[in-house]
């Protein structure tokens, strides 16, 4: 507590400073199972013999054991600064904290001819850096009461170890389970990553596409003339990797999907009987790139097609469009939009979480029987929110949101609270 020192103790400007740290391991077994200590046996049956053959049970090592295996060790840092200044109107905090993820256990890929289920060994590691911060005041002007606050957060993740993993898809890396994680991470990279094609805009004519089929040729690129051969209107996704065929090498690192800079921002007001509450959130980066149905227009043909791609992709009069040509043909729509770099949207958004408005009648009376307090309020939650989302989703839905999520719903209500 720096502020009990002597050379602060009196002092008007710094009422409170007090310096915060801390340091923590724990132990985890994430990703073991029950018995996964053990080596498992599993029974089956198989049809053995010549002359007489039949079914006979067999039995297999179903699962192997490293006996090397030990605990996951989870290592949190953490530093902080509270402080109250002025008086004590200006209050808030900072934070910053590191978690490390050591000796995480993971099953790693080993050729097939292994013949089982590989067993999880303490290989790879995860760092996490992230920092909070919070600031207010508390004040009046005359007889408004006045306190707003605002905090905001954001952490990174790295995958710093994991035994050379460089595995990943196109489109998002998501790791939603203990089983999927060694096909989806990259070594220095943060987990639940986007990897997406990169284009450079859509052919203007014939001449265009004739020059991208003389020097590519394979992969994900459909022949010249296939009915899901390029023409005019399509897009011209970069060979990255420079070796002449376009396919799923081609992707690269786009970020993750991970909400960044969130933040929350409260006000509230107190003016003689009226009272008035508010709350905001939001973040400031978060990518999404749709999946499913949603994933290009016409994923689907029967389908509803989302009307944020409306008068917004390719033809000849609108060649300098946002989206490229339109396309019920699966393997085009596939080519064109799906996991392409300009479907990455940033869910930017604020939104009013809740509001409160409220007046209080003091002293009444009804029949001579006195009311203490009488009040009558409005509260809405999700009023409204501004959003850089294009396609019409809630923000706060999940990043890789479809068409099948729960519509969302914004609340009102008028209130009367009689306290005798
Ligand atoms: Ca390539």
């Amino acid at each position: 507590m720096i502020s009990s020192e002597n050379f602060l103790k009196d002092s008007n400007t710094i009422n409170f400073l007090k310096l915060r740290g801390g340091y923590g391991e724990l132990g985890s077994t994430s990703g073991f199972d029950n018995f996964g200590y053990l080596s498992t046996v599993n029974f089956g049956n198989t049809v053995f013999g010549q002359t007489n053959a039949g079914q006979q049970v067999t039995s297999r090592a179903s699962s192997l054991f490293s006996d090397t295996t030990t605990w996951e060790r989870i290592i949190t840092k953490e530093i902080g600064l509270d402080f109250r200044l002025f008086n004590n109107s200006i209050f808030g905090s900072i934070d910053l904290y590191q978690k490390d993820n050591e000796d995480m256990l993971i099953s790693l890929v080993y050729p097939d001819i292994l013949g089982t289920t590989a067993p999880l060994t303490n290989s790879g590691s995860l760092e996490t850096k992230g920092w909070e911060a919070q600031l207010g005041w508390n004040g009046n002007i005359g007889d408004l009461e006045i306190s707003v606050s605002a905090n905001m957060s954001d952490s990174r993740n790295e995958i710093t170890s994991y035994e050379g993993a460089d595995s990943f898809v196109p489109g998002l890396n998501l790791i939603d389970s203990s089983d999927n994680i060694a096909d989806l991470v990259v070594e220095g990279r943060p987990i639940n990553s986007f990897y997406l094609y990169e284009t450079d805009g859509f052919f203007a004519n014939q001449a265009e596409v004739d020059a991208y089929y003389a020097t590519y040729s394979g992969g994900i690129l459909a022949d010249q003339g296939a009915s899901a051969g390029l023409v005019p209107g399509d897009t011209r996704i970069v060979d990255t990797n420079e070796d002449g065929v376009i396919d799923t090498d081609d992707v690269t690192f786009q970020g993750d999907s991970s909400p960044h800079y969130v933040y929350g921002f409260n006000l509230n007001l107190k003016y003689k009987n009226w009272d008035f509450s508010s709350f905001f959130q939001g973040a400031l980066q978060q990518y999404i790139v749709r999946t499913g149905y949603f994933s290009a227009p016409f994923q689907a043909v029967w389908q509803n097609q989302s009307a944020s791609w409306l008068g917004k992709t390719w033809t000849q009069e609108n060649p300098n469009s946002e989206f490229p040509r339109l396309s019920t043909q699966g393997g085009a729509g596939g080519w064109n939009y799906v996991n392409n770099d300009f479907m990455r949207q940033n869910n930017k958004y604020v939104r009013l979480k809740s509001l409160i408005v409220g007046y209080n009648f003091k002293d009444l009376k009804i029949a001579n029987r006195p009311i203490n307090n009488l009040r009558i309020y409005f509260s809405g939650n999700d009023l409204f929110e501004l959003t850089k989302v294009k396609d019409g989703y809630d923000p706060e839905s999940a990043a890789g949101a479809n068409n099948n999520t729960y519509p969302f719903m914004r609340t009102w209500a008028l209130g009367v609270k009689v306290s005798l």
